[in-house]
């Protein structure tokens, strides 16, 4: 059992903006180009899975010629100091990339291909989905992504970890999207809560409000946190 303080961090995609990757409600957002409901919903993927296919494929590429930023490093380094549990909406894979060693993506992961009738998932390595592309039991491959209208995944996981910890730093959301906004919820009375973002439009209760560029304030507000001596 470890004696280093439990570090929670709840991340959106505002903390992977400063890579070059799109977040959703910004105003370059995702949300503004594509509707929702053409290509992050099951109705969208049987209306029309070469559009579902190709949004994701493009955005696929970008992660891949992404890098993590410095917020995605300050965290990974926190693991010296802390048990760092990182709970991400994200579907990139950055925080691992910076070297983290314990993300639960609650709304899937781009670089894996899921069966479109069971949980099985494939690395995808270089490759996107094409339209053809089967799992072994014959049907189409699809990303390995939650859509809206579909479960989430780590919920309880992710709301025990949040229960039990000293700290929770929320990252670039939102908190628009529920189930996982409402995690924030889980943290005990006495923890630490704080919030970095962009614009501080949507703070929960009892949260320390830092507002600017993840890049530049998680480094900073994680070598301030406490260290054991
Ligand atoms: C569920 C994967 C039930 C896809 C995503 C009707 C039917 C069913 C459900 C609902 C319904 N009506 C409402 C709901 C609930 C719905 C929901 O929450 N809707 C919202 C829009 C109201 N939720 C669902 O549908 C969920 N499923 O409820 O299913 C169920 C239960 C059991 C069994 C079966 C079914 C599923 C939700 C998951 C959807 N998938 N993503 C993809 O990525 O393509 S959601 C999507 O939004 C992403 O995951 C994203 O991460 C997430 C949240 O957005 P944010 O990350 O917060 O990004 P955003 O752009 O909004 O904000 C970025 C922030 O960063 C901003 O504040 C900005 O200022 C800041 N920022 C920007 N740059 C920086 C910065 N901060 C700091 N530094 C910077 N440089």
């Amino acid at each position: 059992m470890s004696d280093k303080p439990n570090l929670v961090v709840l991340t959106g995609a505002g903390i992977s903006a400063e890579s070059g990757l799109s977040t959703f409600r910004d105003n370059n957002g995702l949300w503004n180009e594509y509707s929702v409901y053409e290509v992050a919903t099951p109705e969208a993927w049987q209306q029309n899975p070469e559009l579902v296919l190709e949004f994701y494929n493009q955005r696929r590429r970008e992660v891949r010629q992404a890098q993590p930023n410095a917020a995605h490093q300050a965290i990974s380094d926190a693991e010296a100091d802390f048990e760092v549990t990182v709970v991400t909406q994200n579907v990139d894979n950055l925080h691992e990339r910076a070297g983290s060693s314990q993300v639960l993506h609650v709304h899937g992961l781009i670089t894996l291909a899921r069966s479109s009738i069971n949980e099985q998932v494939f690395e995808l390595h270089d490759k996107d989905i094409q339209l053809g592309d089967h799992c072994p039991a014959g049907s189409q491959l699809r990303p390995h992504v939650v859509w809206f209208g579909e479960m989430v995944y780590h919920m309880d996981a992710a709301a025990q970890a949040i229960s039990k910890a000293d700290y929770l730093l929320v990252i670039g959301t939102s908190l628009s999207v529920f189930p996982a906004a409402g995690l924030v919820d889980e943290a005990p009375v006495e923890a630490h809560k704080a919030l970095i973002n962009k614009e501080a439009d949507n703070v929960p209760p009892g949260f320390e409000v830092f507002q600017g560029s993840a890049a530049q304030l998680t480094p900073q507000i994680l070598q301030a946190y406490p260290k054991q001596t």
